[in-house]
């Protein structure tokens, strides 16, 4: 296969969410989504910029993407032969970090090349699994009885593991109500970064549930103290913020800083970037899950398709698109089946259509980049 990049469009699309979703670092009632259309001799693909409006999950966010795409990354890539979408992250390699920014743009090409060769994403990523488990994440709500009663609701729906988000204050009272109304459930709680070291005694209160893991409990940017938390908690930590990539998840796992690792595409600058993260931890035995940025569904159709690779075996935050829109982006909508999984389909690319009129409607910003133009 050769392909050439003759030109990115970038759209900035304005989504409401049905319902808020607020973390230690906040909470938000829409969602800003990048897209990015790469067109590659006659062929479209479509990749979504996973950073929020604000950088406050990552420093990276829809502004800074935009501007790092028109300007370095664009040109970077645009007027290339490519011959594999691998090679996209090479080609961007001299840009440091802005990993978000680049997944937009790589994961496209996967996209691209998938419907070129008619041929279905998570076959050409290299995915076996052909049904996968899902789990929610619910956000902090403004009462425990609220909570309880989503929890209750997710589980009707078939879900197989309830994650939390976790702050001080917004804790061990909260997992307690849990645990005491549903005392076997697959729970697990997200810290998004929330505590200090010198809070190990509070943490290791955590254990008492039996947690499935603790996500991400310290500093974004610190593999060494989630190392020493580590060592004096019984419950496993997995991380999130803190692995950016494969050498990130090695020495993670090599120092005893985690036991499980959330696999965020966006996060860790593309499916390339991904697939080595996952291959790392099946090496060392670590099992992976996929995370969630609250994608729109061409976002969330990248993360099924990822999540067929063989080391994805705990449930993701992959849910169904009702759960964030009253309207997904995409058709089908990404459904869940009462069993609490996704089917993957067969279909090239990956397997969902986009509602391109839709999309044009919840546009406020639109721009093409092509070869040779600045
Ligand atoms: O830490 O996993 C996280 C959403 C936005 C930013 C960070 C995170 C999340 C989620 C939601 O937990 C996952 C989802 O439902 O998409
Ligand atoms: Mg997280």
């Amino acid at each position: 296969m050769t392909m050439k990049l003759e030109a990115i469009t970038l759209r900035e699309v304005r989504m409401p969410l049905v319902h808020f979703f607020e973390t230690s670092f906040g909470r938000v009632y829409e969602r800003t989504v990048l897209l990015a259309t790469v067109h590659c001799d006659g062929t479209d693909g479509w990749g979504e910029c996973v950073a929020d409006a604000a950088p406050f999950y990552s420093s990276e966010w829809s502004d800074s993407a935009w501007i790092t795409i028109r300007r370095y990354l664009a040109p970077a890539v645009l007027g290339q032969n490519l011959t594999d979408p691998r090679e996209m992250a090479s080609l961007m390699a001299k840009v440091r970090g802005h990993r978000m920014a680049k997944a937009a743009i790589e994961n496209a090409v996967w996209d691209a090349e998938a419907r070129q060769k008619q041929q279905p994403l998570w076959k050409l990523l290299g995915g076996t699994q052909r049904e996968i488990p899902c789990g929610v994440s619910i956000g902090i709500q403004d009462s425990v009885e609220q909570l309880l009663e989503k929890i209750q609701t997710e589980l009707a729906a078939g879900y197989r593991r309830i994650k939390v988000k976790v702050k001080p204050g917004w804790d061990l009272k909260v997992l307690e109500r849990i645990r005491s109304r549903w005392p076997d459930i697959t729970l697990s709680c997200d810290a998004n970064s929330a505590y200090r070291l010198d809070e190990i005694e509070h943490l290791r209160k955590f254990d008492q549930f039996n947690l499935l893991m603790i996500e991400q409990p310290l500093w974004d940017d610190d593999i060494y103290n989630h190392s020493r938390l580590q060592q004096k908690l019984r419950t496993a930590i997995c991380l999130d913020e803190s692995i950016r990539h494969a050498r990130d998840a090695a020495q993670a796992i090599e120092t005893g800083a985690c036991r499980i690792i959330n696999v965020k595409v966006g996060r860790v600058g593309g499916f390339t970037e991904a697939k080595k993260v996952h291959d790392v931890c099946a090496a060392q035995k670590i099992p992976v899950w996929c995370g969630g940025m609250l994608e729109s569904g061409v976002g969330r159709a990248h993360n099924i398709a990822l999540s067929t690779l063989h080391n994805f075996q705990l449930p993701g935050d992959v849910s169904a698109s009702k759960r964030y829109w009253k309207e997904d982006i995409i058709e089908p909508e990404v459904e869940v089946t009462p069993q609490g999984t996704i089917r993957v389909s067969d279909e090239p690319g990956t397997g969902y259509r986009l509602r391109e009129d839709l999309i044009e409607q919840l546009t406020l910003k639109k721009e093409t980049i092509r070869a040779g133009a600045d």
